[in-house]
């Protein structure tokens, strides 16, 4: 009997399994149903999808006017310079005012003179252009017998200003001429401020009420590329770029190309500066220039120099107006660490103006150069020379 209860338990069993294995294979056998069962599901994922798609474009038009509305209006460059008196007077005046407190001096014997001439070193005047500085007031404050503050500072404020070479032209070719836009060259080694015044000096023209389009020939970075495309886009200007390691002289062209065609009163080239290879790099730049002029003469070429480099800087640069015919100097970084006395070096050395200083890292952080209102902040005022003599 117990075996017949037991054979009766394991046929329950078998038939059990029997329907668990057969059930679901006949489920799997007709796969339509269930599938079909399934299919609606995607299908509001779909749909789902596409409030989505249809949001986008919503929302795609709005960043895009974006921009052109919140163009923005620069600064007048009239003043700039005054204005940004004060940043550079941070680092500079201590060269001005220790000049001023030795020369009022209650003897000017020959330790004040060396050490007149020692200031003069240390902020980089360069030691020619030091010897002249040195001799002539030397020679005034003898001859004139000057001893008050003021007039002392009226002298220093006269020998500076002659140091500075007041008849330099200093002004920006950037008119269109002949129906052709101006075209501005900017060079310089890498990271010495480029795309940076590029950028700003854009921005000026743009708001003196002239088109100007920018040529990205630096075209080794594709940062490069976007940080010149960004400040262009918040002045509205054009830019022309080519691929990733495209041949910049075929950049710089079509963007002189693409200018002339539009009407543009200024295009703007900026470009590479990689010093690693100097050779490979002058006869890049060579190569540029010459592929812009088959258009048109080049206005401008601006070299581009960081302050803070000093003396070094300069020989690097001189490199530059080998090859460049430089028309023009923008000093950047004046607000840093650097030393006024640059100025005087650079012009000196470089034999060509400096146009534009850098004063900041702003948008409109850039003034043209002005040899009076530069002279006064490094001498400081009346009231500023607190000096006894
Ligand atoms: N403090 C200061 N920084 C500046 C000035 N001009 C440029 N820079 C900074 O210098 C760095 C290099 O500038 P960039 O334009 O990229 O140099 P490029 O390699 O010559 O194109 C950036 O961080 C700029 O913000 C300036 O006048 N003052
Ligand atoms: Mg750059």
């Amino acid at each position: 009997m117990d075996n017949w209860w037991l054979y009766a338990v394991a046929a329950v069993v078998v038939l059990a399994l029997a329907a668990f294995l057969v059930v679901p294979r006949m489920r799997k056998g007709s796969p339509t149903p269930p599938e079909t069962e399934a299919k609606p599901e995607p299908a509001p994922a779909v749909e789902a999808a596409e409030p989505e798609a249809q949001a986008e474009p919503e929302a795609a038009p709005e960043p895009e006017p974006e921009p052109q509305v919140e163009v923005e209006v620069p600064e007048p460059t009239v003043g700039r310079l005054v204005r940004l008196r004060a940043r550079l007077a941070r680092s500079q005046n201590v060269f001005g005012r220790g000049l001023l407190s030795l020369l009022a001096s209650d003897k000017l014997d020959d330790d004040v003179w060396d050490e007149i001439e020692g200031t003069l070193l240390a902020a980089d005047v360069g030691v020619q252009p030091t010897q002249v500085i040195v001799d002539r007031l030397r020679e005034r404050t003898r001859v004139l017998g000057t001893r008050t503050v003021s007039g002392l500072r009226k002298l220093l404020t006269e020998e500076l200003t002659i140091a500075l070479d007041p008849d330099m032209d200093r002004s920006l070719n950037t008119e269109p001429r002949d129906g052709k836009p101006a075209v501005v060259l900017v060079v310089g080694v890498n990271g010495a401020g480029k795309t940076t015044t590029c950028g700003k000096i854009a921005r000026v023209l743009v708001a003196d009420g002239r088109s100007v389009l920018l040529g990205a020939a630096d075209t080794f970075r594709a940062a490069a590329v976007d940080q010149l495309a960004t400040w262009a886009s918040r002045v509205g200007a054009e830019v022309v770029r080519g691929t990733e390691k495209a041949d910049p002289a075929s950049v710089a062209f079509d963007a002189v190309k693409h200018g002339i065609e539009t009407g543009v009163d200024t295009v703007l080239i900026d470009t590479a500066g990689r010093l690693q290879n100097k050779a490979g790099l002058m006869d890049e730049l060579g190569k540029v220039k010459r592929v812009v002029e088959k258009q048109g003469p080049v206005a401008e070429t601006l070299l581009v120099l960081d302050a803070t480099t000093g003396q070094n800087g300069l020989e690097q640069a001189r490199v530059f107006t080998e090859v460049c015919d430089v028309t023009g100097v923008v000093l950047t970084k004046l607000d840093g660490t650097a030393k006024g006395g640059i100025v005087i070096a650079v012009q000196r050395r470089l034999g060509v103006p400096v146009k534009l200083v850098g004063l900041g890292e702003g948008p409109d952080d850039l003034a043209p150069f002005n040899v009076t209102d530069f002279v006064d902040a490094l001498v400081g005022d009346e009231r500023d020379a607190k000096v006894s003599g």
